[in-house]
C-alpha cells in the first residue's frame, strides 16, 4: 500500500465510520460499526499493518494519522454507546413504570354453596336446641339402610330398581341419613338427640325436581315421655327459626315403616302466609316427612321401647333450598353455573 492510498484510506474510514457510528440505532449495530471500522479485518487495521513496510518518514505521519483516527472513532463510541444505553434505561423504566395511584385489584372472594348454607341452617336451629349432629358412612349394609329401620325384604325400596346397589352384596349407597341415627342408637344408650345431615342416593330419573343424589338433614329424639306433641312444638319452633316466627305447622297422617303414627309435614307459606300464592298454591308448603319412631326401631337398637319413646323427621335440603331462594329446577344447584352461584354471595 503506497503512503497516499493509506492516507486517503484512514481519511475515508474516519468519515465513514463516524457516520455509521452516528446512525447506529442499537448497541448491537453500534458493535457492528466497531468491528466493522476498527476490527481485526478493517480497513483500517490493514494500513495498520503496512505501517512497517513505508520508510521511517511515511510511517510516522500514517502512524499518526492512523492513531488519530482511532481516537476520533473510539470517542465517538463511547459517546453513541452512552447515549444508547441511557436510552434504553428510559425506555425500561417507562415500561415497567407503575401507577402507585390506581386502585388495587381486590382477590375475589368465593362463598359457600347454596345447599351448604340452608344444610348449615338446618342444622343450627337443631343444635341451638341441644341436639348433636351425627355422621356416618354413604355407603351402608342392608341392617342400617333397611332391616333396623323396619324396612320389611319385599319392600320396593329395596329392589334395584329404587336403590343403588355397589358390586358388593348386601352393600348400597345409602338412601336415608336414618341410618346414620341407627348407628349412634347402637353406639350409645338413651337419651338420644342427633340430626344427621348428609348425601343420600336414590334410583330415579333425573328431573327438575328428581336426581339420583340429594341431600337431607334427619332428626331423632328418644328419651323417656316423648310425646307426638313434643315432635309438634319441636317442628314448630324449626319452622319459626327457618321461615319466620309467624309461621304455623300442620300435620296430616301419612305412612314411613320405621314411625308410628306417621306424619306428613307442612308449613304456613312464609310469603302469603296461608293464603295461597304462586310459590305454595293452597297456602302451605310441604316441607318434612316425620312420626313416632316405631317400637320395633327401637327395639332393633336394643333400646327398652316401654320406656322409651321417640320421635323422628327428615327433610331435604334441596326442597328447602328451592322454596326459600324461589328456584324451580334442582339442575341448577348441581351445574357449577356461576351466574346462579353468585346470588348467594353473602348469603351466609
Ligand atoms: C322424608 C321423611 C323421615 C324419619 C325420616 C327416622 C329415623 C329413625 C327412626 C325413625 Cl332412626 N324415623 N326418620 C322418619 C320419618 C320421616 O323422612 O321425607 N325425608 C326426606
Amino acid at each position: 500500500m503506497d503512503p497516499e492510498q493509506a492516507r486517503r484510506t484512514l481519511e475515508t474510514e474516519r468519515e465513514r465510520g463516524l457516520r455509521a457510528i452516528a446512525e447506529a440505532a442499537s448497541l448491537e449495530e453500534l458493535e457492528r460499526a466497531r468491528v466493522a471500522f476498527l476490527g481485526r479485518r478493517s480497513p483500517w487495521s490493514e494500513v495498520q499493518r503496512s505501517l512497517g513496510s513505508l520508510s521511517p518518514e511515511a510511517r510516522r505521519e500514517l502512524g499518526r494519522l492512523a492513531n488519530e483516527v482511532k481516537a476520533a472513532l473510539d470517542d465517538a463510541l463511547a459517546a453513541r454507546r452512552a447515549e444508547l444505553e441511557a436510552r434504553a434505561e428510559d425506555e425500561l423504566l417507562r415500561s415497567d413504570r407503575v401507577d402507585v395511584t390506581l386502585p388495587g385489584r381486590r382477590p375475589r372472594p368465593g362463598s359457600f354453596h347454596p345447599l351448604t348454607i340452608v344444610q348449615e341452617e338446618i342444622v343450627a336451629i337443631f343444635t341451638r336446641m341441644g341436639y348433636r349432629v351425627a355422621e356416618g358412612p354413604e355407603i351402608e349394609d342392608d341392617w342400617h339402610n333397611f332391616e333396623a329401620l323396619n324396612i320389611p325384604p319385599d319392600h320396593p325400596a329395596r329392589t334395584m330398581k329404587d336403590s343403588l346397589y355397589i358390586d358388593v352384596p348386601g352393600l348400597l349407597l345409602r338412601t336415608e341419613t336414618s341410618a346414620v341415627q341407627i348407628r349412634t342408637m347402637e353406639q350409645q344408650g338413651p337419651p338420644v338427640y342427633v340430626v344427621a345431615p348428609g348425601r343420600v342416593y336414590r334410583r330415579e330419573a333425573v328431573d327438575a325436581t328428581h336426581g339420583s343424589v340429594f341431600h337431607q338433614v334427619e332428626g331423632l329424639a328418644v328419651d323417656e315421655g316423648i310425646s307426638f306433641s313434643d315432635l309438634k312444638g319441636t317442628l314448630e319452633a324449626f319452622a319459626r327459626a327457618l321461615f319466620g316466627p309467624e309461621r304455623r305447622v300442620r300435620l296430616n297422617p301419612d305412612y314411613f315403616p320405621f314411625v308410628e303414627p306417621g306424619a306428613q309435614v307442612a308449613v304456613s307459606c312464609f310469603l302469603c302466609d296461608g293464603v295461597g300464592c304462586r310459590v305454595c298454591g293452597n297456602g302451605w308448603i310441604e316441607l318434612l316427612g316425620a312420626g313416632m319412631v316405631h317400637p320395633k326401631v327401637l327395639e332393633n337398637c336394643g333400646y327398652d321401647a316401654e320406656r322409651y319413646t321417640g320421635f323422628a323427621f327428615g327433610m331435604g335440603v334441596e326442597r328447602v333450598a328451592m322454596v326459600r331462594y324461589g328456584v324451580n329446577d334442582l339442575r341448577l344447584f348441581y351445574d357449577g353455573d356461576v351466574r346462579f352461584l353468585e346470588r348467594f354471595e353473602g348469603a351466609a
